[in-house]
């Protein structure tokens, strides 16, 4: 069998592939085969199919490199780039190759797939976001390169224990990393600590702890197209000689210790709570990543160039969030420090290569560090923001002459709480553009979080709406989806999604839409049997799958969505005999070990699960599940299988959210409020194919300013009266009644900060709507398709051809 797409090397053939298979298992992992297990079949796989990646990242190296084209630099503290195995195999199109390559060897690839773990480097989505990006720079063949940290332990693995979450560290490690290329030879020094130290007009900084930062790179393919991009990662090493002294000096145990101290900085990734805490190993982490990566992108522009002078024509340096934007003092003090620039010359340079991508609006959210903390860590960067701050106030000044207060607000000090820095403000001052994810997101963030900065330049600030890969999202997780497509409209959807609108000739054939039902149906049986093995709970393919899996906040209102289910069980029960639209409402997604609500919320979901699964009269009718461990891979597996997206954050809360467009993608109908990338969703799709519920903004907004006050709904409408009752007085949790009197308060006595009452009838209006629709299967499936056809722009690719064309100002590389 050959491949569906264009290129096929010339050298890849089934015998040869069976070839190096055998070959990898014997020389790379030094197994005989009559003893190796999966993982090492796996493992010899991977091997094999790197080589051939690694032939085309070579020869795009050399041409990214000889073509002397301006590069971008991804910063970001994570990438949840999830398994490479299939993607990897498609992107070269050696996928059918390797499977009747595998079965003559009498193994099969869909085993060795699941066997591949899943790198948990990174919390939601803005870490999957820039693993998105990688994908599409790449398949765009675009210069850019991805520079994050290699944590040892990833995300923490979640499992339900007595209905609870309970976390684990994930030793991703632990059979190696097939993937990565450890560069031995590519380490750089960090530092921290120590003093400052003046001679004349240099300034040192002296008496440093120094650790080693080394590079770990990981291919990335492009798909159908020769070009290859890089992610490298670092990962902490102890630096010699400290521990040398020690160890000389007789010390051996303090010098294993400094050891372990050192390598913690890449040791586990920070989970986000979104609320600020200021920890000081993240702040290391932090300046870690971005002094490697400085250090690196110098080196690497001095190697081809020979100077500076051209630094700022030749690389973009882009901030994922604030959690890089140390980078910026970082590149200042290199700069002057090390390579002779006066601070002018510095800060320009400075200013024409950053930009920086804003994901959050909550100021609780944003990072701040205490000046101190800083100034003990990092004494020249805390100099070197100072005088940053100096410059810009001045500019200030004589633009808006005698505004003491607004001086006061765009300082990067922030005076009134302990003196603290405000990365956001470091990374808008230094930026040339700042973005946000959605249309509603960047109109709200020049209104709000930076409207003074917004008056004093205003052609900064500019929108990149989100967009995911259609590679992973449709055409790996999708199989028969994607097989409908390419019989439909042919294949190359994959690198222009727009095609999909051709799908809409379609809209009313009736064997179409039947093959459209056939495939979700194929995705649902399929979830139905994850869940059958792995929690042992029988849900029903022919139920409506409702999902809402993302990381639990309040802000999200997981919450909302039990009462929900609360409201449905209690109809239920009231009326038993009424003819039910079957639903199995899924649930996934970890909370922030410290985030108690959040967990709460977890437990509430499983405790209200146990009542309506062991409930006899809920038979058939309704079943709740909460899946464990949510992961990239996981997402694969459930948004294929899902009838209806749950998208209902308060309105003003959530960026864009990104799941929203991976659902639609995939043939499920959003339930959604008029938040973040919803949306232009409801524009694209139009109002008759999805469904919108809820507050505005505007309406939020005023409820806040008006004294909103949640008991008046509570005492009003008698179905959330008895839904919030129950809740108060433990009807899920007869155990302990008071379980879920916090949650309780927190909705009808603490204000409810998300205004879930304020929207909970019409919410629940609108799912009556759902049910509607569901019970004419092919108009619900008529418009799953009219949301399919129109999600072509709500690809990555899109996204990054704006990023490229708009902020970093680069041209693909000739191959
Ligand atoms: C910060 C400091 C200390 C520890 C952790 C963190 C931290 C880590 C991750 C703070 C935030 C994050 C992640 C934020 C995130 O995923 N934001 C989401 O970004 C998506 C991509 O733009 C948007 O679609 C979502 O709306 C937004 O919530």
């Amino acid at each position: 069998m050959s491949s569906p797409f264009n290129y096929t090397s010339p050298t890849v053939s089934v015998e040869a592939l069976k070839h190096s298979i055998a070959y990898k298992l014997m020389f790379m992992v030094g197994k005989d085969p009559s003893i190796a297990n999966k993982h090492d079949w796996l493992n010899a796989t991977l091997f094999a199919v790197r080589d051939r990646m690694v032939e085309r990242w070579l020869r795009s190296n050399r041409a990214q490199l000889s073509q002397d084209v301006r590069q971008v630099y991804y910063l970001s503290m994570e990438f949840l780039i999830g398994r490479t195995l299939s993607n990897a195999l498609l992107s070269i199109g050696i996928y059918e190759d390797i499977e009747q390559a595998l079965n003559e060897m009498g193994l099969e690839l869909k085993d060795l797939i699941e066997e591949e773990n899943d790198p948990g480097l990174g919390n939601g989505g803005l870490g999957r976001l820039a693993a998105c990006f990688l994908d599409s720079l790449a398949t765009l063949a675009l210069p850019g390169r991805g520079y994050g940290i290699r944590y040892e332990y990833g995300m923490f693995s979640q499992k339900i224990v007595d209905g609870q979450q309970a976390e684990s560290p994930d030793n991703w490690l632990d059979y190696g990393n097939a993937w990565e290329f450890p560069r031995h030879n590519t380490r750089y020094k960090v530092r921290f600590g120590g003093r400052i130290q003046h001679e004349g007009a240099k300034t040192r900084w002296v008496e440093t702890e120094e650790i080693l930062a080394c590079a770990y790179d990981q291919v990335i393919p492009g798909f159908d197209t020769d070009a290859t991009n890089t992610l490298r990662l670092w990962g902490a090493q102890a630096s010699n000689e400290i521990n040398l002294g020690k160890f000389n000096q007789g010390d051996y145990f303090a010098a294993v210790e400094d050891k372990n101290h050192s390598e913690n900085v890449s040791r586990v990734l920070y989970p986000d709570d979104s609320t600020y805490s200021g920890r000081e190993l993240r702040l290391r982490q932090e300046y870690f990543l971005v002094s490697a990566t400085v250090q690196d992108i110098l080196n690497r522009h001095f190697l081809t160039h020979q100077t500076f002078d051209n630094l700022a024509d030749k690389i973009a340096i882009h901030l994922n969030d604030t959690h890089p934007v140390l980078s910026i003092p970082e590149l200042m003090r290199l700069l002057i420090d090390e390579h002779k620039f006066s601070w002018e010359a510095a800060w320009k340079v400075v200013t024409q290569v950053f930009s920086y991508t804003n994901h959050t609006l909550m100021t609780e959210a944003l990072e701040t560090w205490p000046v101190d903390m800083i100034g003990k860590i990092l004494p020249r960067h805390l100099q070197i923001i100072f005088e940053i701050n100096d410059f810009f106030l001045k500019e200030v000044k004589e633009k808006v002459p005698d505004d003491r207060e607004l001086l006061a607000r765009v300082s990067i000090i922030d005076e009134n709480h302990g003196r603290k820095i405000r990365m956001a403000w470091l990374a808008v001052i230094a930026s040339h553009k700042v973005n946000g994810v959605s249309a509603l997101h960047s109109e709200l963030m020049v209104q709000s979080l930076f409207a003074d900065f917004a008056r004093l330049y205003p052609e900064r600030f500019c929108n990149k709406t989100n967009g995911v890969t259609p590679r992973r999202w449709l055409g790996v997780a999708n199989r028969p989806l994607s097989k409908v497509l390419d019989d439909t409209i042919g294949q190359t959807w994959r690198t222009d999604l727009e095609q999909l609108s051709e799908l809409k000739q379609n809209k009313d054939y009736p064997s179409f839409l039947h093959d459209l039902q056939k495939a979700k149906l194929e995705n649902k049986r399929n979830l139905a049997q994850y869940v059958a093995q792995h929690l042992n709970i029988v849900i029903n393919p022919a139920s409506l799958f409702d999902v809402q899996i993302k990381r639990i906040h309040e802000y999200k209102r997981q919450l909302l969505n039990v009462l929900h289910v609360i409201t449905r069980y209690n109809r239920i029960l009231a009326e038993p005999e009424s003819d039910w639209v079957p639903r199995t409402v899924i649930f996934a997604g970890k909370a922030a070990s410290a985030y108690y609500t959040a967990k709460q919320i977890i437990r509430l979901i499983n405790d209200v699960a146990k009542v309506i699964n062991n409930d006899p009269r809920a038979h058939e009718k309704l079943k709740v599940v909460f899946i464990p461990n949510y992961s990239v891979s996981l997402a694969q597996m459930i948004i294929p299988a899902a009838d209806l997206s749950e998208q209902i954050s308060l309105a003003g809360t959530e960026a864009s959210g990104t799941s929203n467009m991976k659902f639609a993608l995939n043939g499920a109908l959003t339930i959604g409020t008029l938040d973040g990338a919803n949306i232009e969703m409801l524009e694209h799709v139009g109002e008759e194919n999805i469904f919108i519920f809820g507050n505005t903004t505007e309406q939020v907004e005023e409820l806040r300013r008006g004294g909103y006050n949640p008991r008046t709904y509570y005492e009003q409408d008698s179905e959330l009266h008895q839904v919030l009752t129950q809740l108060g007085t433990g009807v899920f949790s007869p155990e302990e009644p008071k379980r879920y009197s916090n949650l309780f308060d927190s909705l009808v006595n603490l204000g409810d900060h998300y205004q879930l009452l304020a929207d909970y009838r019409s919410y629940v209006d609108t799912q009556d709507k759902v049910d509607e629709l569901y019970q004419q299967p092919e108009e619900w499936t008529r418009r799953a398709l009219l949301n399919i056809a129109n999600m072509g722009y709500f690809s990555s690719d899109r996204t990054i051809q704006e990023y490229a064309d708009e902020i970093w100002n680069i041209k693909p590389v000739k191959l």
